[in-house]
């Protein structure tokens, strides 16, 4: 170990985080650290294509370890795009003979979609098409992690109407891949999928849709801690949503439920476009369903309606009912957790779930 960045306590208690991913028994901690300190792990080759490279921003911001210690310790990245020194002709001279190098051995980690129209010209890279580029190496992985969202389904660069054809990595050039999805995913998806292989020769098991279970084989629903009830009717997909968010927060920090924002399904097939709009179907039931029943608020205002509905809110509610759209503008995330938590919420708005949720304000 002396030879690591990571200190030997860190190394360890990352190999326990690797461990709890993969649903193994802590026992296993010391195969996990010869597998990752042997000298024959497969050399890996990260590509990028069309993407916002947030894939490797999760990776910059983990902390404990860092950036370098993942990957040049841990994971034996010999060729990164975004973090490597080289650039210009060097860094494709870098790329080519590291894939001569290595060719049939290599685990190729793929950030991006492929943008395939107009024979790929609308993605190049030293003037070689991301389609090229992608063609020429991709094969001669031994295999392909399609890392993110984008480069497993085609994500965000595939939306409609995609004028680019973008593509998943899959799709594009017609290999099987490996996909570990978000948009981001969590590094740890990729450092325990790889660990995987070095402990059994072999990747995880797989979904149909590509997707190791061990990360992709539940729903954020499935561990969902949000103390104010399923969101699904306010559009959360967490219910629809295959991913272990709910297991390792982002940056060892937070997570998007855990900051009181619903899931928006980033990890599935299909996103962006059959998740959005992400916002105003959520408004709109919470509208037509309490509003009809709703006590009129002349006759019931009191001080306790004033702590959502003070500054002049609850006037300009009352002005722009006919219209969600303002209707959303005027009004904030917190003013429907409370109203989904607060019992006195209830005395104007019966079906608001606040009647028989846990009061978590303050009368
Ligand atoms: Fe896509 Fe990744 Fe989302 Fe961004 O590389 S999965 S747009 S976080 O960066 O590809
Ligand atoms: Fe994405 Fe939902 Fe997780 S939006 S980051 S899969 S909580």
């Amino acid at each position: 170990m002396e030879q690591h960045r990571m200190n030997r306590r860190s190394f360890l208690k990352y190999c326990g985080g690797i461990a709890a991913t993969l649903g193994l028994s802590q026992a296993m901690v010391p195969q996990i650290v010869r597998a990752l300190t042997t000298d024959n792990r497969p050399p890996v080759i990260w590509l990028h294509f069309a993407e916002c490279t947030g894939c490797s921003e999760a990776f910059l911001r983990a902390t404990d370890p860092g950036v370098a210690d993942i990957l040049l310790d841990v994971l034996n990245v010999t060729y990164h795009e975004t973090i490597q020194v080289a650039c210009g002709e060097k860094a494709e001279h870098n790329r080519d003979q590291t894939v001569a190098d290595y060719a049939g051995e290599f685990i190729c980690v793929v950030e991006g979609a492929i943008p395939t129209a107009n024979n790929g010209a609308y993605g190049m890279i030293g003037g070689r098409t991301m389609l090229d580029i992608a063609q020429t190496v991709i094969p001669q992985a031994k295999h392909t992690i399609a890392l993110g969202t984008c480069a497993a389904y085609g994500g965000l660069p595939a939306a409609a109407p995609n004028p680019t054809g973008a593509k998943g990595v899959k799709d594009a050039i017609g290999v099987s891949t490996i996909n570990i999805t978000g948009c981001p995913p969590h590094p740890m998806n990729l450092v325990a999928t790889i660990t995987s292989y070095l402990l059994n020769n072999q990747m995880p098991a797989l979904r149909s849709d590509g997707r190791p279970y061990f990360c992709h084989g539940d729903t954020i629903h499935s561990g969902c801690p949000t103390p104010h009830g399923c969101m699904e009717g306010y559009n959360c997909k967490g219910p629809r949503t295959y991913n272990n968010c709910h297991q390792q927060a982002y940056n060892e920090e937070s997570w998007c439920i855990q900051v009181e924002h619903q899931c928006i399904g980033c990890s599935e097939p299909g996103f962006w476009d059959a998740h959005a709009p992400f916002y105003n179907p959520m408004w709109v039931p919470m509208f037509s369903t309490y509003r009809p029943t709703a006590i009129p608020h002349e006759d019931q205002k009191t001080a306790s309606c004033n702590r959502c509905h003070g500054g002049g809110i609850f006037e300009e509610e009352e002005a722009v009912q006919s219209d969600p759209r303002r209707f959303q503008q005027a009004m904030h995330r917190e003013h429907e957790i409370r109203l989904m938590t607060n019992r006195s919420c209830a005395n104007c708005h019966p079906e608001a779930p606040g009647g028989t949720y846990e009061q978590i304000i303050d009368d």
